[in-house]
C-alpha cells in the first residue's frame, strides 16, 4: 500500500490516525505535541493523565477528540545524543509500535510526523531514513495509506547523491526546452508578421502557448513504432507483432512474470494500492494514471525504451516540458529504481510524488 510525504500541519490532516511525538510524560509539551493538545481541546489531556506516561520507543492510543481524526497515537522518540545511545533502535520502534497499534484499531490512514527531528535534535535526514525504512517494511504487508507529514520543504532533508542528480538533469533538460520554445515562437512571429517579440501585442498577455507547442515537446509513441522503441523488430517478426498489440496491462502482466515479481512486491515497489493489479489482471483495456504508470515503469526495472513503450500504451509520453517526467527519464536511464526515494526528490522539488 502507498505511502506519501506531504506539507501540511498534521492537526489538519483527515485519516484514521496521526501520530504525536510526545515526551515521556504524555502530559503535553512544545513541538507537534503542543500542536495536537491545542487543536484536540482538553479532553485530550485528560484521557493522557490516566494512561501514566510512556516508555522511549512505545505508543499509547487515546480518541481526537476535537482533531478530524479518529485517533491520536502517542509515542516518545528518543533524545538524540551523538548516535550510540541505541537511538536508531528506539526510533525505528517508535514506527513500528504506532502502526501495530494503528492496524490493531483498524486504521485505514495514519499520519506521522517526523518523530524526534525537533526539539529531541535527531538529525533530519537520518530520522528520515528510519521513518521510511519502518514504514515501507510495514506496507509490504498492510492495507493501509501511511503519510509522513513535514510542516516545511527544509524538514525534509535527504541522503545521497540523487536530489542533485536529479535537479541536475532537470535544469539541463527543461531549460533548454524553455530556452529553444522562446527562440521557435519568437521566429515563428517574425516569420509570419515582422514582429520582433518582446513588444507586447493586443491579447497576448497571458496567453496560453499553442497547443502544439506542447505537443511538439512530446514524443508520440503509436503502435507503429512501439517495435522500433523496444528494439524487438529483429529475430522473430510475429512475436514482435504481437508486443505491439498487447496492451498497457498485458504488457505489465507479461513483465512481472518475466522478472519473477509477485504483485504484492511490485505493488510496493511502485507505491501502489495492491488491489489495483486485480484490475490490472482481469482487464486487459485497463488505463492508469500517469503517476500509477511512472511508478510501474520504474517498480518493473524497464529500459528507458520500454518504459516508453508501456507509456505510450496507456496514451502517455515522457515530456521535456514536464519535470515529473524529466526525473523519471533521468531514473530510468541511470537504473534507479527506488520509487520511495524518488518521490523524496519529488517532494523536495514540489511536484507530485508517484504511485498511490
Ligand atoms: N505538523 C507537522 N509537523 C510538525 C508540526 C505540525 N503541527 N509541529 C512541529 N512539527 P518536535 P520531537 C515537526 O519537536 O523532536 C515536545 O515538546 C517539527 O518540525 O515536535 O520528537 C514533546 O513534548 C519536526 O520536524 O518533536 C517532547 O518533549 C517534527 O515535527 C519533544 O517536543 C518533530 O518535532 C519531542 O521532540
Amino acid at each position: 500500500m502507498p505511502f506519501e510525504i506531504v506539507k501540511n500541519d498534521i492537526t489538519r490532516m483527515r485519516v484514521d490516525a496521526i501520530v504525536n511525538a510526545a515526551n515521556n510524560s504524555l502530559l503535553g509539551g512544545g513541538g507537534v505535541d503542543g500542536a495536537i493538545h491545542r487543536a484536540a481541546g482538553p479532553e485530550l489531556l485528560e484521557e493522557c493523565r490516566a494512561l501514566g506516561g510512556c516508555e522511549t520507543g512505545e505508543a499509547k492510543l487515546t480518541r481526537g477528540y476535537r482533531l478530524p481524526c479518529k485517533y491520536v497515537i502517542h509515542t516518545v522518540g528518543p533524545i538524540w545524543q551523538g548516535g550510540n545511545a541505541d537511538e536508531p533502535a528506539l526510533l525505528a520502534a517508535c514506527y513500528r509500535n504506532a502502526l501495530a497499534l494503528a492496524r490493531q484499531n483498524g486504521c485505514d490512514s495514519v499520519a506521522f510526523p517526523l518523530i524526534s527531528a525537533g526539539a529531541y535534535g535527531y538529525p533530519k535526514a537520518q530520522a528520515l531514513q528510519v521513518a521510511v525504512e519502518e514504514i515501507t517494511r510495514f506496507l509490504e504487508d498492510a492495507d493501509m495509506m501511511v503519510y509522513l507529514v513535514a510542516f516545511t520543504r527544509d524538514a525534509i532533508e535527504l541522503t545521497g547523491s540523487l536530489y542533485g542528480e536529479i535537479t541536475a538533469y532537470i535544469d539541463d533538460v527543461y531549460v533548454q526546452e524553455r530556452h529553444d520554445f522562446d527562440r521557435e515562437a519568437r521566429r515563428s512571429q517574425y516569420l509570419r508578421d515582422g514582429t520582433p517579440r518582446g513588444v507586447p501585442q493586443p491579447g497576448s498577455l497571458f496567453r496560453r502557448p499553442h497547443r502544439e507547442d506542447n505537443a511538439r515537446n512530446e514524443t508520440v509513441f503509436s503502435e507503429a513504432n512501439v517495435e522500433r522503441l523496444t528494439g524487438m523488430q529483429g529475430d522473430d517478426p510475429s512475436e514482435a507483432q504481437a508486443r505491439a498489440g498487447e496492451s498497457f496491462a498485458e504488457m505489465v502482466t507479461r513483465k512481472l512474470g518475466e522478472r519473477g515479481m509477485t504483485d504484492e512486491a511490485c505493488a510496493r515497489r511502485a507505491n501502489l494500492d495492491r488491489r489495483l493489479f486485480g484490475k490490472i489482471r482481469n482487464n486487459a483495456g485497463y488505463r492508469p494514471a500517469r503517476q500509477t504508470a511512472l511508478a510501474l515503469a520504474l517498480a518493473l526495472e524497464l529500459s528507458l525504451d520500454e518504459a516508453k513503450a508501456l507509456l505510450g500504451k496507456a496514451g502517455f509520453a515522457l515530456s521535456h516540458a514536464r519535470k515529473t517526467d524529466i526525473a523519471v527519464e533521468y531514473c530510468l536511464m541511470t537504473g534507479h529504481t527506488d520509487v520511495d526515494a524518488i518521490n523524496g526528490v519529488l517532494f523536495k522539488l514540489d511536484l507530485q510524488q508517484l504511485g498511490y
